[in-house]
């Protein structure tokens, strides 16, 4: 028999779908990371988000499931402020999504596509009905709620204005910070590289993987993808990678061995966590 929960009733209402413009945004928000977060207060604050950070709109039925991903290692603090920041503005624009935190566990060299590509998948394995996947860094807060975390039917980049670089887009094929695509995109291009191992390029060569499939990114206007990023030095072991400017100029031929179908790396702890989901992963380590 039917559960009684599959059909609509007084508990379950069939609620209308989300309408394209969200109602109670807010605009143009004031960002800034001077006074420690103590996680509880965030937690206070947020008390709609489901244990594991999911969340979904009550009165409306969101297009899209949302995964968040964000690549991470030793940025407690950064996490703060993106979960204080982000879980109200995403609740404001009535997504219904999940945060993923991928912690690359060791002191290995950093290496951010690679992490993308396991929380793909690893998402996935949680919840199969995932359509749009937001990459984001940690330590990048939008500064405007219309800057809508969804998919659309060309790649997206989001943090095309940030205030370090005088809030312009750097150059024309940046697509570093805060990037989305659907799930179709996102195999479509074989996923993200895995073969970039510390800081740069790694963008780079998922712009060229775009480019090379025939799909084109959009962005928003340049007035409402402004960003803050935290403001940091450089990691350890993630110093820039000398390989970087040679591996972009190969996509087209590392492209099809190295990405989602190629990725080898073993989950070693997921955990539930209030505001988020944390995955911590063995990715290895360059050759
Ligand atoms: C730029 C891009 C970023 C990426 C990177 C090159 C911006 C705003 N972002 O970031 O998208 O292309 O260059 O790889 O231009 N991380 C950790 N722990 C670490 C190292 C990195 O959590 O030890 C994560 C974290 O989410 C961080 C992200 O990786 O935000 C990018 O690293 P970054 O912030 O050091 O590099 P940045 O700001 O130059
Ligand atoms: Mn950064």
């Amino acid at each position: 028999p039917e559960a009684p929960s599959a059909r609509p009733g007084p508990t379950a209402p069939i609620l209308p779908p989300c309408p394209d413009s969200p109602p109670g945004l807010v605009g143009r928000l004031l960002i800034e990371f001077t006074s420690p977060m103590p996680l509880e207060r965030v937690q206070r604050e947020n008390p709609g988000v489901l244990l594991g950070g999911r969340y979904t709109p009550p009165d409306c039925t969101p297009a899209q499931t949302v995964a968040v991903i964000i690549p991470f290692r030793h940025r407690e603090q950064h996490l703060r402020y993106w979960l204080h920041y982000l879980h109200p503005i995403l609740r404001r624009q009535r997504l219904r999504y999940s945060i993923y935190v991928i912690n690359q566990h060791g002191e290995d060299t950093f290496n951010r596509a690679k992490l993308l590509n396991v929380g793909f998948l690893e998402a996935l394995k949680e919840d199969a009905s995932y359509d749009c996947f937001i990459f984001s860094d940690v330590d990048l807060v939008p500064m405007d709620d219309r800057n809508l975390y969804r998919c659309g039917d060309q790649p997206r980049h989001f943090a095309i204005a940030m205030d370090k670089f005088g809030f312009r887009l750097p150059y024309a094929g940046y697509f570093g910070g805060v990037s989305g695509l659907s799930k179709a995109q996102f195999l479509r291009i074989n996923g993200f590289p895995n073969e970039y191992w510390g800081w740069g390029g790694e963008d780079d060569d998922i712009f060229n993987r775009i480019s090379l499939t025939g799909m084109k990114i959009s962005r928003p206007d340049i007035r409402i993808g402004r960003y803050r990023m935290i403001k940091h030095d450089r990691d350890k072991h993630n110093e820039p990678n000398p390989q970087r400017f040679t591996k972009i100029q190969n996509t087209k031929l590392t492209m099809k061995r190295d990405g989602i179908g190629s990725v080898r790396y073993q989950v070693l702890e997921v955990s539930r966590q209030p505001l988020f989901t944390n995955i911590t992963v063995d990715i290895g380590r360059p050759p």
